[in-house]
């Protein structure tokens, strides 16, 4: 650790280009130790560059090689270690077995790059990966084009030595399709970034008051007038199981887990306007593209409890054979037009439902305010840095008493749909994002805030992760989406990853010059960011 601060402060004090005018390199989200070996001569991939893999590392070679392959226009060949000649130094070992990360720390790992070669060593494929993600931090922001054109200075990664690994497990951004429909393309190109920051959760808000997302079996009202809105008017959609499976594949090959939401016992006009039994008085409402919320509720009355019931197994069911993650998120969030009464019974039942299924069930920090949760389940604090009122604390803390733990994403630092100060328009010439939580959200409030100091008794065993969510009552397109998503989710991302620095406080101008490193990446990528002001964007 001492290392990483050292490091860290040399960094801090640098221009961002050293004498030879190549960009310094910096690892986002920081890792526990980077040390930057100034003045040794750097590794370089070559045209006889292989990944020689020993152990499992599941698909981290093969997308690496894609990577180094895209940019450079050689041959990159992943070869088993032993199946040939020792490695040379234009070669990159990944080496997964155990005893290799520090700490044998599940996701960590250990980057040591010098004109010998790069090694990558890790006790599992996620820490592999995630070694895979940092050595591509160190290369040059050229390495993320497709066009082979060696920059100037050729493919060099200076010499480091880096020790890494989480400081929290679940480290998520949520995308909200529900609002807004974004095809399986958007969502994939959505995980490649992620992937980028070590992020390893997408949840996935499937259903919502405009729009139910995922194909059911046996119930095909839900996609077909419930998935034919959004908001404004803007078109439906949703995802066949096949779509589904393919996102689900996709992200786990990036190490990263779906977490799937289905909304309830609110936010559900679009299940009740495909499904007219479900509504109390048999009606089914009509499709709503609008932006309120608090309004539609699953019935609570005894005469709707079986077809309701059937309701939670079939959906609940399907959705949790679809995914093979650990989680089931059930909503639970801003239920205002059912009683206190109601809505208890409501959450137990589908708490229960979801729970039945095998899995860790997660539901917004409001349904706490039931003492009949499942075992173990997940509360989703999505309340303020301060809290507003000893409810909010009461219901998220409940979790933890209910032997269960929390993943925070208070709004007014955390939610990626805030306004940005200046409220800048998008390439479709509009401003988006709202600003309820506590007004716009700049990148220095994204990242000046600490998770385990919000709730009393929960602190770093009760806290699970960090989550950034992104709504999209006013976003239609993935451009869009990116406009408000970076740089902000970096700071959800290193405050996820990164370990709590000492004393607290955290180098803000340190972080600011790693945005502005990555900024480089998105240009060559062709993410949409907002340059916020502060970063030295180059
Ligand atoms: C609150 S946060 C909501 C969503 C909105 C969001 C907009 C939460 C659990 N519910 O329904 O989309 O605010 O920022």
């Amino acid at each position: 650790l001492a290392s990483g601060l050292l490091a860290t402060t040399l960094l801090a004090g640098c221009s961002s280009a050293d004498q030879n005018g190549t960009t310094m390199p910096g690892i986002t989200p920081l890792p526990v130790s980077f040390e930057l070996h100034e003045g040794a001569a750097p590794f370089r991939l070559t045209e006889s560059t292989r990944i020689i893999v020993e152990g499992d590392a599941a698909t981290a070679p093969e997308l690496l090689a894609e990577r180094l392959r895209a940019a450079t226009g050689w041959e990159v060949p992943v070869v088993a270690a032993g199946s040939s000649a020792g490695s040379s130094a234009s070669d990159i070992m990944i080496v997964v077995a155990p005893g290799e990360a520090p700490d044998g720390a599940a996701e960590g790992y250990t980057l040591e790059v010098d004109s010998d070669g790069a090694r990558i060593g890790a006790d599992t494929p996620a820490g592999a990966f995630w070694g895979t993600q940092s050595l591509r931090q160190l290369l040059p922001a050229a390495i993320e084009r497709a066009d082979a054109t060696e920059p100037d200075g050729g493919w060099a990664a200076a010499a480091a030595s880096v020790t890494d690994a989480p400081r929290f497990a679940y480290r998520a951004a949520m995308l909200d399709v529900a609002r807004h429909f974004f095809p399986v393309e958007d969502v994939e190109r959505y995980l490649d970034q992620l992937a980028l920051l070590k992020l390893n959760v997408l949840h996935l808000h499937l259903t919502d008051d405009q729009g139910w997302r995922l194909e059911i079996p046996g119930r095909p009202e839900l996609t077909g007038i419930g998935a034919s809105t959004s908001v404004g008017g803007d078109g439906g959609g949703f995802y066949t199981a096949d779509d589904y499976r393919r996102i689900v594949a996709y992200a786990a090959d990036r190490q990263i887990t779906v977490v799937p939401e289905i909304d309830l016992p609110g936010h559900t006009n679009a299940a009740l306007s495909a499904t007219p039994e479900l509504n109390c008085d048999g009606v089914a409402p009509a499709p709503y593209e609008g932006v309120e919320v608090g309004f539609s509720s699953l019935c609570a009355s005894p005469e709707r409890a079986e077809v309701t019931d059937r309701f939670l197994a079939d959906v609940l069911g399907t959705v949790a054979s679809l995914t093979p993650g650990p989680y089931l998120h059930v909503g639970g969030d801003e239920s205002l037009a059912t009683s206190e009464a109601d809505y208890l019974d409501l959450v137990r039942r589908i708490t229960a439902a979801a729970a039945a299924t095998g899995k860790t069930v997660i539901a917004w920090h409001e349904a706490g305010a039931s003492t009949d949760l499942p075992e173990g389940t997940i509360g989703q604090y999505w309340n303020f840095v301060e809290p507003a009122n000893d409810d909010e604390v009461a219901n998220a803390v409940s979790f933890v008493e209910q032997g269960g733990a929390l993943v925070m994403s208070p709004a007014d630092v955390a939610y990626l749909d805030m306004k940005y100060v200046d409220d800048p328009q998008t390439a479709l010439g509009r401003t988006v994002g709202l600003q309820w939580a506590k007004g716009p959200t700049t990148l220095d409030e994204a990242y000046a805030w600490e998770p385990t100091e919000i709730l009393p008794g929960v602190g770093e065993t009760q806290v699970l992760g960090i989550e950034a969510p992104l709504w999209t009552e006013t976003v239609s397109r993935i451009e869009e989406v990116e406009f408000l998503v970076f740089p902000r989710v970096t700071a959800i991302a290193e405050i996820a990853w990164s370990p709590r620095p000492d004393g607290g406080e955290r180098d803000h101008d340190a972080f600011f010059e790693r945005v502005a490193r990555l900024g480089e990446r998105w240009d060559v990528l062709g993410v949409t960011y907002y340059p916020v002001r502060g970063v030295p964007w180059t």
